[in-house]
């Protein structure tokens, strides 16, 4: 961790420290990637399932994003360049239904996180498989995973596989494990129990002007 330049301070989110270096975190092992049965899905409320195979997901339009990354465990790493296809060319290809508004993202090893789709389109995110010129290396994600830099990077599977489409808001791997439904760093949306902190606080300070009546 390095002392943060006044610069970049308007680029650091509140309790984070800034890294150069790369932390891998990773829930369990790093998957074997197999070329022949990789494929990438988008199912759920759709009006038809779409997947790709390797072969295809690399000829899919590729595109580079710059971003700054914010890990919950309060390391950021400024100016990642990703390279890879953006959310946006899938979007394209896949008819959501309107009653869709949640993505469960599929990942191995049994991975999963849940975002809100307008999360998922914004303009940075895509299915990144370089970064910083270089192949995603497999403990970082390689071949293939998610970015979405608008949100601490659980969100950001790795090894991602599909995305399922979804009118309710289940809670993925981390989710269900005490962290934040939502996640967005510049609210410090860390874990869930701030939503019931701040619940709390709101149910006191209705209590409190009831009884000031
Ligand atoms: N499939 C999968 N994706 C994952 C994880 C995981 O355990 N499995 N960990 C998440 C967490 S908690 C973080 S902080 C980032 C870490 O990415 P990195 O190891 O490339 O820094 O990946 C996220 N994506
Ligand atoms: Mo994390």
């Amino acid at each position: 961790m390095k002392r943060i330049d006044p610069t970049l301070a308007a680029r650091v989110p509140p309790g984070q420290s800034l890294t150069t270096k790369w932390p891998v975190l990773t829930y369990g092992m790093t998957p074997r990637f197999s070329p022949s049965t990789w494929t990438f899905r988008c199912f759920g409320l759709v009006e038809q399932e779409v997947s790709w195979t390797w072969q295809e997901f690399l000829a899919l339009p590729m595109t580079s994003v710059t971003c700054d990354v914010h890990c919950v465990t309060r390391w950021s790493r400024l100016d990642n360049r990703f390279e890879g296809v953006a959310i946006r060319e899938i979007m394209r290809r896949v008819t959501v239904r309107p009653e869709a508004t949640f993505v469960m993202v599929h990942a191995d090893p049994d991975y999963t996180t849940n975002l809100p789709i307008e999360e998922l389109v914004a303009d940075d995110a895509l299915l990144a498989i370089k970064h910083d010129g270089r192949p995603l290396e497999p403990d970082h994600g390689g071949p293939c995973r998610l970015v979405v830099p608008r949100l601490y990077f659980w969100k950001s599977a790795k090894w991602v596989r599909g995305f399922e489409f979804l009118d309710v808001n289940p809670p993925g791997f981390w989710e269900q494990n005490g962290y934040h439904m939502h996640a967005d760093p510049w609210a410090e949306e860390r874990y869930s129990d701030q939503e019931t902190h701040a619940m709390q606080k709101m149910r006191a300070e209705a209590a409190r002007k009831l009884r000031a009546r």
